[in-house]
């Protein structure tokens, strides 16, 4: 009878999880014993490198990936990257150690003493099985609900002494053998009601959200798009984690701003609103006004109930976006709309000293090769690289969509990994960068050669703009002198070098990008926001 640890990695490897995440500690080494030699684990210095890498991972990779970490303290420590992963629909496993069963009772040291309910509400699912036998079913269950739509972290308990213990083969074998698929087509009269509305719309528009692109739909929203005439917006950049248009389009129009009155006001004069893979919608700050323009109609095509429950306006249906845009695009015919205006494209930035953020993004943009990826938490210039950077290929762009900083670094080393034949940029700020910087050494230990451009602007910029639209007067902590992220990450065992001019920025992120190696290049960049 083969043993729960031989039978789980059996699982693991059905389902193509053999790259592990983890951070070890007394309670994990029983599971991680004989580890095999076809399985990776890669190690992260704090947890919430753990699961930031395990979520990047899993969205560039389009698998369920495994985050192992230390009992109690160590999903304590991940919380907040697991609230990223609900955010961003990424399916994460988060396995933790358990005391010994014979112990919990008595609740001896590192005892999770409620280990079910510690990572609620951030999981689909949270549990310990109840005899040691259940582990590979219990870790199946969790695979097949993290990978189902909406996809999303789960969390499984381990007590340490379980691996050890046999489990039934011919049971082990029907949990290892299991598949289980999820992606619903939409009601067919559902399909064909929204064709005909979107068809006696007179200036309906497309909103592109991010699961267009997790759901592989990219080339359906495209067509449907130009079939229909359809100027596209991408949904606000808060809850963008992905990109579901191409945006140097020519129907593209830009990002719809994050707050409720500033996207009615953007809507204004379409009389049919169609959402594509979004939330309607990622709103923040709260500037308040109509939900809707005047006259509107909107309807959302989500895989997530809840996304679809939630929404405050409009109609939704529930279903796999890339498969509805596809039956959609059967269902409608050419349209004799007049096209779109121009896609209004890059805006011109005056010469700055030091350089301006959207400087930097347009340096950044013409050594970017094409097939580059972006992972960006750089929060006073987010819109400005995608302004500037105008990316316009299927998986090319992540970010977090649960506004939790450390997400950054820790996912572009995940995306790495995933994307080995790809360029990945990190573009950060450099007070992200301090919430996940040990991700500095997992991307030299595991020679993941990630470009990293830090903008060093001495403050947080963004929460002095915060504060000014909240009209908050003397907040203290919103600056951040002398902070040398270049020689940190150095010390990590990154190739780390300054650039302060245009030419120098172009120069340096080439020659980061052409090496084998993790390279950081870091720019003192003007303070402020950066929009264009
Ligand atoms: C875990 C977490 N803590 C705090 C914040 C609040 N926060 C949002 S943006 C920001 C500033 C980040 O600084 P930096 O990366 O230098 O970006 P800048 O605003 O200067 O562009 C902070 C602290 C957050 N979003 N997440």
């Amino acid at each position: 009878m083969p043993s729960v640890r031989e039978a789980s990695f059996d699982l693991f490897r059905a389902h193509g999880m053999t790259t592990m995440f983890g951070n070890p500690g007394s309670t994990e080494l029983p599971m991680l014993a004989d580890y095999p030699s076809d399985f990776r684990y890669v190690l992260g210095l704090q947890e919430a490198v753990v699961v930031g890498m395990a979520d990047g991972f899993a969205q560039a990779s389009g698998t369920t990936s495994i985050a192992n970490l230390h009992t109690a303290p160590g999903v304590g420590n991940a919380m907040g990257a697991i609230f990223n992963a609900q955010a961003n629909h990424s399916p994460v496993l988060v396995t933790a150690g358990q005391q010994a069963r014979a112990q919990i009772t008595l609740q001896a040291n590192l005892t999770n003493r409620d280990a079910i309910r510690m990572p609620h509400p951030l999981v689909k699912w949270s549990y310990e099985p109840a005899r040691a036998e259940d582990v590979p079913l219990a870790l199946a269950h969790g695979a097949h609900l993290a990978g189902l739509p909406p996809k999303g972290p789960v969390f499984v308990s381990l007590p340490m002494d379980d691996w050890y213990a046999e489990v039934d083969d011919a049971d082990a074998a029907h949990a290892i053998a299991r598949k289980v698929g999820g992606r619903a087509v939409a009601d067919p009269g559902a399909v064909k009601a929204l064709a005909e509305r979107l068809e006696a719309a007179s200036n309906p528009v497309l909103v592109a959200g991010p699961d267009i692109d997790a759901s592989g739909g990219w080339d359906a929203a495209v067509a449907l798009a130009e079939r229909q005439r359809l100027p596209v917006w991408a949904s606000p950049a808060t809850g963008g984690v992905r990109l579901g248009f191409p945006e140097d389009h020519p129907n593209f129009r830009g990002v719809l701003p994050p707050a409720i009155g500033p996207v009615g006001q953007t809507l204004e004069g379409h009389d049919l609103i169609l959402v594509a893979g979004s939330s309607v919608f990622p709103y923040y700050p709260h500037i308040p006004g109509p939900l809707l323009p005047e006259g509107a109609e909107l309807v959302a095509i989500t895989s997530d109930p809840d996304e679809a429950a939630r929404a405050p306006m409009g109609d939704a249906l529930v279903a796999d976006v890339k498969l509805t845009l596809e039956a959609l695009l059967e269902a409608v015919p050419e349209s004799s709309r007049p096209g779109p205006e121009p896609n209004p494209g890059p805006q011109e930035i005056p010469a700055t000293d030091p350089l301006n953020a959207s400087t930097v993004h347009t340096a950044l943009g013409e050594v970017l090769p094409e097939d580059a990826i972006v992972v960006l938490e750089s929060p006073s210039s987010t819109l400005a690289l995608r302004n500037q950077l105008r990316l316009s290929r299927p998986g090319s762009y992540y970010f977090s969509a649960g506004g939790g900083l450390g997400f950054g670094l820790a996912a572009s080393v995940g995306v790495q990994l995933a994307q080995p034949d790809r360029p990945v940029v990190c573009v950060i700020g450099e007070g992200s960068v301090q919430y996940a910087v040990s991700a500095f050494w997992s991307a030299v230990a595991y020679q993941t050669p990630v470009t990293f451009l830090v903008l060093r602007n001495s403050e947080y910029a963004i929460l002095k703009w915060f504060a000014e639209v909240e009209q908050v007067a003397g907040a203290p902590g919103l600056d951040l002198p002398e902070l040398d992220v270049a020689a940190v990450a150095a010390g990590y065992g990154v190739d780390s070098a300054k650039a302060e001019d245009r030419d120098q920025v172009a120069d340096a992120l080439g020659k980061a990008l052409s090496s084998s190696r993790p390279a950081l290049v870091e720019v003192p960049v003007e303070q402020g926001m950066s929009l264009f």
